[in-house]
Protein backbone atom coordinates (compact mmCIF):
# COMPACT_ATOMS: atom_id res chain seq x y z
CA UNK A 1 0.00 0.00 0.00
CA UNK A 2 3.09 2.06 0.80
CA UNK A 3 4.26 1.67 -2.78
CA UNK A 4 1.15 2.90 -4.34
CA UNK A 5 1.11 5.86 -2.32
CA UNK A 6 4.59 6.72 -2.73
CA UNK A 7 4.52 6.07 -6.53
CA UNK A 8 1.25 8.25 -7.34
CA UNK A 9 1.94 10.92 -5.27
CA UNK A 10 5.19 10.97 -7.09
CA UNK A 11 4.08 10.57 -10.75
CA UNK A 12 1.02 13.70 -9.58
CA UNK A 13 4.55 16.01 -9.08
CA UNK A 14 6.14 14.17 -12.08
CA UNK A 15 3.02 14.85 -14.43
CA UNK A 16 2.86 18.36 -12.49
CA UNK A 17 6.92 18.98 -14.04
CA UNK A 18 5.28 17.89 -17.51
CA UNK A 19 8.15 14.78 -17.12
CA UNK A 20 5.29 12.50 -17.89
CA UNK A 21 3.50 12.83 -20.89
CA UNK A 22 -0.30 11.93 -21.74
CA UNK A 23 -3.54 11.77 -19.41
CA UNK A 24 -2.97 10.32 -15.97
CA UNK A 25 -5.37 9.25 -13.04
CA UNK A 26 -4.25 8.72 -9.85
CA UNK A 27 -5.30 5.62 -7.52
CA UNK A 28 -3.87 7.28 -3.63
CA UNK A 29 -6.39 6.26 -0.87
CA UNK A 30 -7.75 3.10 -2.75
CA UNK A 31 -4.67 1.23 -1.94
CA UNK A 32 -6.72 -1.34 0.38
CA UNK A 33 -9.23 -2.54 -2.39
CA UNK A 34 -6.00 -3.26 -5.08
CA UNK A 35 -4.08 -4.88 -2.52
CA UNK A 36 -6.21 -6.30 -0.45
CA UNK A 37 -8.00 -8.02 -3.56
CA UNK A 38 -4.63 -8.88 -5.16
CA UNK A 39 -2.92 -10.79 -2.20
CA UNK A 40 -5.15 -13.15 -2.63
CA UNK A 41 -4.39 -13.53 -6.17
CA UNK A 42 -1.31 -15.42 -7.66
CA UNK A 43 0.18 -14.74 -10.38
CA UNK A 44 -1.29 -17.44 -12.56
CA UNK A 45 -5.16 -15.42 -11.76
CA UNK A 46 -5.78 -12.46 -14.10
CA UNK A 47 -6.97 -8.96 -13.24
CA UNK A 48 -8.30 -6.21 -15.94
CA UNK A 49 -7.97 -2.96 -14.55
CA UNK A 50 -10.00 0.72 -15.37
CA UNK A 51 -7.93 3.93 -16.65
CA UNK A 52 -6.53 4.47 -12.66
CA UNK A 53 -4.57 1.21 -13.02
CA UNK A 54 -1.65 1.75 -10.89
CA UNK A 55 -2.14 0.77 -7.86
CA UNK A 56 -3.66 -2.59 -9.64
CA UNK A 57 -0.66 -3.09 -11.16
CA UNK A 58 1.34 -2.96 -7.92
CA UNK A 59 -0.62 -4.78 -6.16
CA UNK A 60 -0.32 -7.62 -9.10
CA UNK A 61 3.25 -7.35 -8.52
CA UNK A 62 4.45 -5.09 -11.91
CA UNK A 63 7.88 -4.28 -11.42
CA UNK A 64 7.63 -0.74 -10.29
CA UNK A 65 10.88 0.69 -11.99
CA UNK A 66 9.50 -0.10 -15.22
CA UNK A 67 6.26 1.14 -14.38
CA UNK A 68 8.04 4.42 -13.73
CA UNK A 69 9.66 4.13 -17.16
CA UNK A 70 6.71 2.95 -19.48
CA UNK A 71 4.63 6.23 -17.79
CA UNK A 72 7.51 8.62 -18.24
CA UNK A 73 7.82 6.45 -22.35
CA UNK A 74 11.25 5.26 -21.68
CA UNK A 75 11.88 2.35 -24.09
CA UNK A 76 12.84 -0.40 -21.63
CA UNK A 77 9.54 0.22 -19.84
CA UNK A 78 6.96 -2.33 -18.95
CA UNK A 79 5.75 -1.83 -22.31
CA UNK A 80 8.73 -0.35 -24.24
CA UNK A 81 7.03 3.32 -23.38
CA UNK A 82 4.26 2.96 -26.30
CA UNK A 83 1.51 2.08 -23.70
CA UNK A 84 1.74 4.58 -21.02
CA UNK A 85 -0.51 5.06 -18.02
CA UNK A 86 -3.64 3.74 -19.18
CA UNK A 87 -2.68 1.22 -21.53
CA UNK A 88 0.28 -0.92 -18.72
CA UNK A 89 0.21 -4.25 -18.95
CA UNK A 90 2.22 -7.42 -17.36
CA UNK A 91 0.79 -10.86 -19.09
CA UNK A 92 3.68 -12.69 -17.01
CA UNK A 93 2.06 -11.50 -13.92
CA UNK A 94 -1.36 -11.88 -14.75
CA UNK A 95 -1.84 -8.02 -15.56
CA UNK A 96 -3.83 -7.74 -18.88
CA UNK A 97 -3.78 -4.54 -18.62
CA UNK A 98 -5.42 -1.36 -17.63
CA UNK A 99 -8.19 0.32 -19.63
CA UNK A 100 -9.23 3.69 -21.04
CA UNK A 101 -12.71 2.54 -21.76
CA UNK A 102 -14.90 2.53 -19.00
CA UNK A 103 -16.54 -0.85 -18.22
CA UNK A 104 -14.43 -2.42 -20.80
CA UNK A 105 -12.72 -4.74 -18.44
CA UNK A 106 -15.57 -6.79 -17.39
CA UNK A 107 -16.20 -8.46 -20.37
CA UNK A 108 -12.44 -9.22 -20.99
CA UNK A 109 -11.65 -10.31 -17.60
CA UNK A 110 -14.88 -12.62 -18.79
CA UNK A 111 -13.03 -13.41 -21.54
CA UNK A 112 -9.85 -14.57 -19.16
CA UNK A 113 -12.10 -16.41 -16.72
CA UNK A 114 -14.16 -18.52 -19.64
CA UNK A 115 -10.33 -20.11 -20.64
CA UNK A 116 -9.46 -20.35 -16.67
CA UNK A 117 -12.92 -22.61 -16.89
CA UNK A 118 -11.66 -24.74 -19.83
CA UNK A 119 -8.33 -25.15 -19.10
CA UNK A 120 -9.64 -26.64 -15.79
CA UNK A 121 -6.06 -25.22 -13.36
CA UNK A 122 -8.85 -23.55 -10.76
CA UNK A 123 -7.75 -20.03 -11.93
CA UNK A 124 -9.86 -16.95 -11.90
CA UNK A 125 -10.14 -13.44 -13.38
CA UNK A 126 -11.27 -10.45 -11.96
CA UNK A 127 -12.11 -6.92 -13.09
CA UNK A 128 -12.16 -3.90 -11.08
CA UNK A 129 -14.98 -1.79 -11.57
CA UNK A 130 -15.84 1.52 -10.46
CA UNK A 131 -19.05 3.62 -9.11
CA UNK A 132 -19.41 4.77 -13.15
CA UNK A 133 -18.53 2.09 -14.65
CA UNK A 134 -21.04 0.01 -12.83
CA UNK A 135 -23.55 1.71 -14.75
CA UNK A 136 -22.07 0.39 -17.87
CA UNK A 137 -23.89 -1.96 -20.15
CA UNK A 138 -20.95 -3.76 -20.55
CA UNK A 139 -20.69 -4.77 -16.95
CA UNK A 140 -24.39 -5.88 -16.97
CA UNK A 141 -24.01 -8.44 -19.84
CA UNK A 142 -20.42 -9.09 -18.57
CA UNK A 143 -22.37 -10.71 -14.98
CA UNK A 144 -25.05 -12.45 -16.42
CA UNK A 145 -22.92 -13.95 -19.21
CA UNK A 146 -20.13 -15.02 -15.98
CA UNK A 147 -23.55 -16.48 -14.54
CA UNK A 148 -24.78 -18.25 -17.42
CA UNK A 149 -21.77 -19.65 -17.90
CA UNK A 150 -20.32 -20.17 -14.28
CA UNK A 151 -17.45 -18.57 -15.20
CA UNK A 152 -15.04 -18.19 -12.14
CA UNK A 153 -14.82 -14.10 -12.00
CA UNK A 154 -14.49 -11.86 -9.61
CA UNK A 155 -16.27 -8.63 -9.93
CA UNK A 156 -14.31 -6.11 -7.28
CA UNK A 157 -16.70 -3.05 -7.45
CA UNK A 158 -14.66 -0.21 -6.05
CA UNK A 159 -17.04 2.98 -5.34
CA UNK A 160 -14.89 6.17 -4.69
CA UNK A 161 -18.10 8.25 -4.54
CA UNK A 162 -17.14 9.87 -7.69
CA UNK A 163 -17.21 9.03 -11.72
CA UNK A 164 -15.08 11.59 -13.39
CA UNK A 165 -16.88 15.08 -11.64
CA UNK A 166 -20.41 12.91 -10.56
CA UNK A 167 -21.22 11.68 -7.11
CA UNK A 168 -22.52 8.25 -7.22
CA UNK A 169 -25.39 9.31 -5.56
CA UNK A 170 -26.33 11.37 -8.19
CA UNK A 171 -25.42 8.95 -11.15
CA UNK A 172 -26.60 5.31 -9.79
CA UNK A 173 -30.18 5.23 -10.71
CA UNK A 174 -30.61 2.30 -7.75
CA UNK A 175 -30.81 2.96 -4.35
CA UNK A 176 -28.50 -0.31 -3.63
CA UNK A 177 -25.47 -1.08 -5.77
CA UNK A 178 -25.18 -4.12 -4.09
CA UNK A 179 -28.99 -5.24 -4.43
CA UNK A 180 -28.57 -4.95 -7.80
CA UNK A 181 -25.50 -7.27 -8.64
CA UNK A 182 -27.14 -9.69 -6.70
CA UNK A 183 -30.20 -9.31 -8.67
CA UNK A 184 -27.97 -11.01 -11.37
CA UNK A 185 -27.66 -13.90 -9.41
CA UNK A 186 -23.73 -13.02 -8.08
CA UNK A 187 -22.91 -13.17 -4.25
CA UNK A 188 -21.17 -9.94 -2.69
CA UNK A 189 -18.94 -9.78 0.01
CA UNK A 190 -19.36 -5.96 0.99
CA UNK A 191 -15.78 -4.34 2.46
CA UNK A 192 -14.58 -1.81 4.21
CA UNK A 193 -12.56 -0.06 1.14
CA UNK A 194 -10.16 1.83 3.99
CA UNK A 195 -9.47 -1.28 5.63
CA UNK A 196 -7.05 -3.58 4.48
CA UNK A 197 -7.97 -6.72 6.37
CA UNK A 198 -11.89 -6.12 5.53
CA UNK A 199 -11.06 -6.32 1.72
CA UNK A 200 -8.68 -9.19 2.08
CA UNK A 201 -11.58 -11.30 4.10
CA UNK A 202 -14.11 -10.55 1.73
CA UNK A 203 -12.04 -11.30 -1.33
CA UNK A 204 -11.10 -14.60 0.19
CA UNK A 205 -14.88 -15.35 0.30
CA UNK A 206 -15.52 -14.13 -2.95
CA UNK A 207 -12.42 -17.07 -4.45
CA UNK A 208 -14.24 -19.49 -2.07
CA UNK A 209 -17.04 -19.56 -4.84
CA UNK A 210 -15.62 -18.57 -8.03
CA UNK A 211 -12.52 -21.22 -7.43
CA UNK A 212 -14.78 -24.12 -6.84
CA UNK A 213 -17.41 -24.09 -9.01
CA UNK A 214 -20.10 -21.73 -7.70
CA UNK A 215 -19.54 -19.66 -11.09
CA UNK A 216 -19.00 -15.51 -10.39
CA UNK A 217 -18.84 -13.56 -7.23
CA UNK A 218 -18.51 -10.14 -5.99
CA UNK A 219 -16.96 -7.96 -3.54
CA UNK A 220 -18.11 -4.16 -3.09
CA UNK A 221 -15.83 -1.85 -1.37
CA UNK A 222 -16.74 1.80 -0.12
CA UNK A 223 -13.56 3.62 -0.85
CA UNK A 224 -12.44 7.30 -1.45
CA UNK A 225 -9.62 9.27 -3.75
CA UNK A 226 -7.23 11.61 -2.85
CA UNK A 227 -6.88 13.42 -6.03
CA UNK A 228 -8.77 14.38 -8.58
CA UNK A 229 -10.55 12.40 -11.40
CA UNK A 230 -7.06 13.31 -13.71
CA UNK A 231 -3.62 15.08 -12.59
CA UNK A 232 -4.62 18.96 -13.31
CA UNK A 233 -8.73 18.46 -12.39
CA UNK A 234 -9.29 21.47 -9.77
CA UNK A 235 -11.97 19.13 -8.21
CA UNK A 236 -14.70 21.82 -7.41
CA UNK A 237 -17.33 19.75 -7.29
CA UNK A 238 -15.72 18.63 -4.25
CA UNK A 239 -16.56 20.05 -0.50
CA UNK A 240 -13.98 22.42 1.16
CA UNK A 241 -12.42 19.78 3.31
CA UNK A 242 -13.61 16.74 2.29
CA UNK A 243 -10.09 14.93 0.96
CA UNK A 244 -8.58 16.18 4.25
CA UNK A 245 -11.25 14.94 6.59
CA UNK A 246 -10.88 11.59 4.54
CA UNK A 247 -6.56 11.64 4.56
CA UNK A 248 -6.87 12.32 8.64
CA UNK A 249 -9.81 9.69 9.77
CA UNK A 250 -9.72 6.75 6.96
CA UNK A 251 -6.32 6.82 5.77
CA UNK A 252 -6.12 3.04 4.84
CA UNK A 253 -2.17 3.34 5.63
CA UNK A 254 -2.57 4.88 9.06
CA UNK A 255 -5.07 1.78 9.77
CA UNK A 256 -2.60 -0.88 9.12
CA UNK A 257 0.02 1.00 11.15
CA UNK A 258 -2.44 1.33 13.62
CA UNK A 259 -3.26 -2.22 13.80
CA UNK A 260 -0.10 -4.06 13.01
CA UNK A 261 1.55 -2.52 16.30
CA UNK A 262 -1.79 -2.92 18.37
CA UNK A 263 -1.70 -6.85 17.45
CA UNK A 264 1.90 -6.53 18.25
CA UNK A 265 3.53 -7.79 14.34
CA UNK A 266 5.43 -4.65 13.48
CA UNK A 267 6.46 -2.56 15.53
CA UNK A 268 7.12 1.55 14.74
CA UNK A 269 10.67 1.19 14.29
CA UNK A 270 9.96 -1.76 11.34
CA UNK A 271 6.88 0.39 10.02
CA UNK A 272 9.24 2.95 9.51
CA UNK A 273 11.99 0.86 8.11
CA UNK A 274 9.33 -0.01 5.10
CA UNK A 275 8.52 3.27 4.16
CA UNK A 276 12.22 4.47 3.93
CA UNK A 277 12.84 1.56 1.99
CA UNK A 278 9.84 2.06 -0.24
CA UNK A 279 10.77 5.82 -0.59
CA UNK A 280 14.03 4.59 -1.73
CA UNK A 281 12.51 2.57 -4.42
CA UNK A 282 10.70 5.32 -5.75
CA UNK A 283 14.12 7.62 -5.98
CA UNK A 284 15.49 5.19 -7.65
CA UNK A 285 12.37 4.82 -10.10
CA UNK A 286 11.92 8.33 -11.01
CA UNK A 287 15.85 8.54 -11.90
CA UNK A 288 16.02 5.82 -14.08
CA UNK A 289 12.96 6.82 -15.72
CA UNK A 290 14.13 10.05 -16.67
CA UNK A 291 17.70 8.57 -17.80
CA UNK A 292 16.50 5.82 -19.64
CA UNK A 293 15.85 6.24 -23.23
CA UNK A 294 13.27 6.99 -25.73
CA UNK A 295 11.40 4.34 -28.19
CA UNK A 296 13.29 5.01 -31.50
CA UNK A 297 11.60 4.80 -34.82
CA UNK A 298 12.61 1.74 -35.52
CA UNK A 299 10.30 0.72 -31.93
CA UNK A 300 7.71 1.59 -33.20
CA UNK A 301 5.79 -1.35 -34.91
CA UNK A 302 7.37 -3.62 -32.50
CA UNK A 303 4.96 -5.88 -30.10
CA UNK A 304 1.53 -3.66 -31.92
CA UNK A 305 0.14 -7.34 -31.99
CA UNK A 306 0.64 -9.85 -30.18
CA UNK A 307 -1.58 -13.24 -30.23
CA UNK A 308 -0.26 -14.92 -27.18
C1 LIG B 1 -17.10 4.01 -22.48
C2 LIG B 1 -16.57 5.27 -21.84
N1 LIG B 1 -17.43 6.23 -21.49
C3 LIG B 1 -16.97 7.37 -20.91
C4 LIG B 1 -15.63 7.54 -20.71
C5 LIG B 1 -15.11 8.82 -20.04
N2 LIG B 1 -14.72 8.51 -18.67
C6 LIG B 1 -13.44 8.27 -18.33
S1 LIG B 1 -13.27 7.90 -16.72
C7 LIG B 1 -14.92 8.09 -16.43
C8 LIG B 1 -15.51 7.93 -15.07
C9 LIG B 1 -15.34 6.55 -14.50
O1 LIG B 1 -15.81 6.53 -13.18
P1 LIG B 1 -15.65 5.29 -12.26
O2 LIG B 1 -15.97 4.05 -13.02
O3 LIG B 1 -16.40 5.54 -11.02
O4 LIG B 1 -14.09 5.23 -11.97
P2 LIG B 1 -13.19 6.27 -11.17
O5 LIG B 1 -12.74 7.31 -12.15
O6 LIG B 1 -14.01 6.81 -10.08
O7 LIG B 1 -12.05 5.44 -10.68
C10 LIG B 1 -15.59 8.43 -17.61
C11 LIG B 1 -17.05 8.65 -17.70
C12 LIG B 1 -14.75 6.51 -21.12
N3 LIG B 1 -13.43 6.61 -20.96
N4 LIG B 1 -15.24 5.37 -21.66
Amino acid sequence: MKVIREFEDRVNTECLTGAIPGFTHLYSGQEAVAVGACEQLSDDDFIISTHRGHGHCIAKGCDVVGMMKELHARRDGLNGGKGGSMHIADIAKGMLGANGIVGAGSPIALGAAIACKLRGEGKVAASFVGDGASNQGTVFEAMNMAVVLKAPKVFIFENNGYSEHTGSSYGIGCDDVVKRIEGFGIPVFQADGFDFFSVYDAMAKALEVARHGGGPSAIYCTTIRYFGHFVGDPQLYRAKGEVEQYRDESCCLKNFRARMQASGELDLASLDAIDNEVGALIERAVNEARNAPRPQPEDLLKNVYDNY
